[in-house]
């Protein structure tokens, strides 16, 4: 039997076996490939980005490893994506960090970057027939050395990072209106201290001036959407953070902007899932960066473990899928870069998938009905139920490899490509 017929067959029976628990296979492969992935580019270059020495410096983020073969330029991070694409099913997007733009022999800072800059960037993507999202830069820069950046107690650091968080805003908003949907541009600064801080209070309130001065721009809503991520800890700021989760949850929620929650930017035995059903009435948006933590790392490989499905349950189960838009965010050094993506891509689609397929009315209806063993039986119900047939159809329609056959891919590019970079 040649594979196509096999996955065929497979989907036929698991069809019918969700159709009698009233679940359309059909209508939920149709929802899955329009939902929205957007893809970090620093997974491909372990966030070195173009605009310093190649490599990340300061600023609580570390990529760890020396695997062979991280993208050097810009062409080799879009030759990575356009390959690695083509064995990820699903609509992607393609996150950008300021530091990666394409100006070739020239040097320009952070507080001097323009849309132009990214112009060859709105081209691949529009070719590509995907959007681009946007971040500000505040980390690997010497003005971020000491570990500080728009909460700086020096004003004229203060003044140029203001200006570099403006400028991304332009530049996000210039991707928007270039592209049919709406640029997230999401902020993320290191600031905080290895230990204990006097004057938490003055960081904070300095945060909030600066915040205040790269909101004030007006730009179209159509074109541009404003998020703001916090952090829990970084290295080197294991005391204090002063954009920590309770403080962008007031700035957010008081200036109207959107709030991003990375999965691995709380205590151990927080779960994103938890929070989202939280802040989805109050917030105007949220960006959920999808990662994995391991310990002291935020930014392991996402897999199709139990704190990714249980982040797309709850998005699902609110029926929130317009207004939680979901991001990537892991860079991995240690392993295969093109094989990283595809793997945390392909974990996050089964991880959408399996939320869209989860028997949601019979789990709905116990808890209604107070039948709270039925509940939790469903639960574990739906663990087994034929997922794996469905994900393969949903690989087949998209023309991507089915099952493992993308790892040969891989290692076929790694051997045609990779191995030529050292
Ligand atoms: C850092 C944040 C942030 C970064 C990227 C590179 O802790 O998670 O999202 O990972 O901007
Ligand atoms: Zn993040």
């Amino acid at each position: 039997m040649s594979d196509a017929r096999r996955v065929t067959q497979a989907y036929q029976q698991a069809r019918a076996q969700y159709a009698e628990l009233g679940i359309d296979t059909e209508a939920v492969l149709s929802q899955a490939a329009e939902i929205p992935l957007a893809v970090n580019c620093w997974q491909a270059d372990d966030v070195a980005g173009f605009d310093g020495g190649g490599e990340i410096s300061g600023g609580g983020i570390l990529a760890t490893g020396g695997y062979p073969g991280r993208a050097r330029t810009v062409d080799q991070v879009r030759a990575d994506f356009d390959f690695a694409r083509t064995l990820m099913p699903g609509t992607k997007r393609f996150n950008l960090h300021a530091s990666y733009l394409d100006a070739p022999g020239q040097t320009v800072d952070r507080d001097a970057i323009e849309p132009r800059h990214f112009q060859s960037w709105i081209e691949w993507a529009d070719q590509g027939g995907f959007a681009l999202d946007f971040n500000p830069t505040y980390f690997s820069h010497p003005k971020a050395a000491d570990g500080f950046t728009l909460a700086h107690p020096d004003s004229a650091i203060r003044d140029f990072w203001v200006e570099h968080g403006v400028r991304s805003r332009r530049i996000a908003a210039a991707m928007g209106a270039a592209q049919r949907s709406a640029s997230i541009n999401n902020l993320w600064i290191p600031d905080g201290f290895k230990d204990l801080p006097a004057d938490r209070l003055g960081y904070r309130q300095r945060l909030i001036e600066s915040l205040d001065r790269v909101y004030a721009p007006p730009f179209d809503a159509g074109h541009l959407l404003d998020a703001v991520e916090s952090k829990l800890f970084g290295i080197g700021s294991e005391s204090f953070v002063v954009g920590s989760h309770e403080f962008y949850i007031g700035y957010a929620l008081s200036r109207n902007l959107g709030l991003t929650m990375d999965a691995g930017h709380y205590h151990p035995t927080e779960q994103l899932a938890d929070k989202i059903s939280a802040l989805l009435p109050f917030c105007r948006f949220l960006l959920l960066h999808v990662s994995r933590p391991v310990r002291w790392d935020s930014d392991h490989v996402v897999l199709f473990d139990d704190a990714t499905r249980a982040i797309m349950i709850e998005v699902c189960r609110a029926q929130a899928w317009d207004r939680a838009h979901l991001a990537v965010d892991f860079f991995d050094a240690s392993i295969n870069r093109v094989g990283a993506w595809v793997i945390g891509i392909r974990s996050t689609f089964k991880a959408i998938l399996y939320a869209l397929l989860e028997p949601r009315q019979q789990i709905s209806a116990a808890e209604r009905q107070g039948r709270l063993t039925d509940r939790l039986a469903w639960h574990e119900e739906a663990g087994t139920l034929p997922f794996g047939a469905v994900w393969n159809m949903f690989c087949e329609r998209a023309d991507v490899p089915v099952g493992p056959a993308w790892i040969d891919a891989v290692t076929a590019y790694e051997r045609r490509v990779l191995a030529a970079r050292a």
